[in-house]
């Protein structure tokens, strides 16, 4: 059979120019799962491609004549992507519709309106008996894998969209019950790998010709002695790629061996969820970590050369715009290399989701949103549309030329440039989201600005959010009190020397001179 495995991507992100900004932003990885899975229905004699719509366009008049079974991956936010895909395969192809994924476990019933099966959880166990129609149950339950180390390594050779670097999964799930986090609801109970597999598994990407990998596992550090164990090896065996990747916890940094091995293994990057400089908020989400050892933990990274990509999560409960502005500051004070801020996301079927259902907190169920990057739901202590503004400031003014000069002189020409890059793009994109939300009706932000807070002072709740913002002035700061005629303004003003900045990374890039990230 010709089988086609697809991990779908929303519109704005299949367009040419979003996809050279990802690559000059950093190296283009792919989703493991699907990988696997179409690597065990090769071994079995099937013709199996596999498509990323965030890397690479996709030939789908070639496709839908020629595939047999189409497996099409879904997270919440790519779930109409996916619904949109399956039905035109359905209207134009003659292939069955098989739907996977984090969103599909969740919300079987939904995607089966969409798919001739669905299957719950991870499929590698019951993928095979389900393409060669073995099992036929329209929702097909599968088990969590009990070994990891009987899974088949991600096949790259069925991949025909660009990757730059190997995924690897070290373990799934993670010991920690975050509220909002869905990762540890798919992957559960918390497994792991044996070191010897990983090892060989590593191998293999140097042997592929990889030049970078990413641990992909929920927390590496989770379990300190493996982690350290796998380092050593690594660095015993030369299997060092130009860097590595991981998710991380400020608990790392109480253990200087772990982090003195994680910078020889070349373990270079990491993302570490600081949430929030909150500490009730910390609590309010389980995350098990206090404020101090966040400051800790920064400082351990920088001075072991590790970059730190700060993840926050925006609008929690406890917190209001001063405690969101005291964690980007933070973020770059600490000197991190990257900001993630993340507007925390009801995902479905997520205690946060099931709270906010029935306080009738939620404004959006279009899943399109749910990518932690637009607001879904009333927040506590400011308007949907000021939570939206915060993401946008916390990116605006932690990408700034002066830190950016700090990176450069820390870690160098290469990640210095690439801060520019970053701070070029998030100062001309601000005002851009900004005056969208102002002028573009047919735009979620339009939408949001317009949205009712239902958290407004008494009298002030049948107005609008901006009405809400303005009369709250005090806590608007000053650089986002200028009218809408000075953003374009700035924006037309700093589009040149964006231009030639852009250009100019891009050129460094393409001559070798930046490395890929
Ligand atoms: C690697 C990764 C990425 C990579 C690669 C993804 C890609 N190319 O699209 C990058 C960095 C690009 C990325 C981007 C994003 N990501 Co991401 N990503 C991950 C991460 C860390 C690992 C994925 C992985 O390899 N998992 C391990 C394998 C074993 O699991 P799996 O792939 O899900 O496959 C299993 C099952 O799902 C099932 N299955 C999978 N596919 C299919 C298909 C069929 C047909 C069937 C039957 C079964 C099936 O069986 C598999 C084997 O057990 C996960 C976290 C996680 N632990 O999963 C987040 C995660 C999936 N990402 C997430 C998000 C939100 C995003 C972004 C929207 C972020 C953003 N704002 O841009 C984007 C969207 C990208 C896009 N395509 O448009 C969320 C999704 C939450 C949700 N519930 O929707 C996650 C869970 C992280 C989180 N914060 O909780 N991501
Ligand atoms: S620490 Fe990270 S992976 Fe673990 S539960 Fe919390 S958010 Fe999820």
């Amino acid at each position: 059979m010709n089988i086609t495995m697809i991990v779908p991507t929303v519109a704005i992100k299949r367009n040419p120019i979003y996809r050279l900004g990802g690559r000059l932003y950093g190296n283009g990885n792919a989703i493991t799962g699907p990988l696997i899975m179409g690597g065990i229905l090769k071994r079995a004699g099937h013709h199996v491609e596999a498509y990323q719509e965030l890397q690479g366009a996709v030939d789908y008049k070639r496709i839908l004549k020629i595939t047999d079974v189409v497996c099409i991956y879904t997270m919440t936010c790519l779930a109409p992507r996916a619904y949109e895909l399956a039905d035109m395969f359905h209207e134009k192809g003659h292939a069955r519709v098989i739907i996977g994924g984090m969103h599909a476990t969740v919300m079987p019933e939904e995607a089966l309106r969409h798919a001739d099966q669905v299957l719950v959880g991870e499929g590698e166990d019951t993928i095979l008996d389900v393409v060669e129609g073995r099992i036929t149950d329209p929702i097909v339950q599968c088990k969590p894998i009990c070994n990891l180390d009987d899974v088949p390594w991600p096949d790259y050779s069925i991949l025909k969209t660009p990757v730059k670097a190997a995924n690897i999964m070290t373990s799934r799930g993670c010991p920690f019950r975050c509220s909002f986090c869905t990762t540890t609801r798919m992957f559960h109970p918390f497994r792991k790998r044996s070191v010897d597999s990983v090892i060989a598994e590593i191998k293999y990407y140097h042997k592929l010709g990889f030049q970078y990998m990413n641990f992909e596992d929920d927390n590496f550090t989770a379990d300190k002695e493996r982690a350290k164990e796998i380092c050593r090896r690594i660095i015993a065996e030369n299997l060092q790629f130009k860097e590595t990747f991981f998710f991380g916890r400020t608990d790392m940094a109480d253990d200087p061996e772990l982090l003195e091995l994680l910078s020889q293994a070349h373990l270079t990057r990491v993302l570490i969820g600081i949430e929030s400089l909150n500490q009730d908020a910390l609590d309010s989400i389980n995350k098990h970590a206090k404020v101090e050892s966040i400051q800790r933990a920064c400082q351990a990274c920088w001075d072991h050369g590790i970059r730190v990509i700060a993840s926050l999560v925006l609008g929690l409960d406890t917190d209001g715009p001063e405690d969101i502005r005291r964690s980007y500051n933070f973020a770059k004070d600490v000197g991190a290399y990257q900001i993630q801020p993340a507007i925390l996301t009801p995902f479905p079927k997520t205690p946060v989701f099931e709270e906010f259902e029935k306080e009738d907190r939620m404004i959006t169920h279009n899943w399109e949103l749910f990518d932690m990057t637009h607001v879904t739901f009333q927040p506590k202590k400011m308007s949907p549309w000021k939570l939206q503004e915060m993401f946008f400031e916390a990116c605006d003014n932690f990408y700034d030329f002066p830190s950016a000069i700090r990176i450069w002189k820390k870690f160098g020409t290469e990640y210095g440039l690439r801060r520019i890059y970053l701070a070029t793009v998030t100062t001309l994109g601000v005002p851009l989201g900004e005056w969208a939300a102002d002028h573009l009706p047919f735009m979620s932000y339009y939408k949001l600005k317009r949205t009712p807070w239902k958290y407004a002072p008494a009298g002030q709740s049948e107005k609008t959010a901006d009405i809400v913002a303005n009369n709250n002035a005090d806590i608007v700061p000053k650089n986002k009190k200028e009218g809408i005629p000075a953003k374009i303004g700035k924006t037309i003003a700093i589009t040149a020397g964006a231009v030639g900045a852009v250009c100019g990374v891009a050129f460094a890039l393409k001559k070798g001179f930046v490395p890929q990230i």
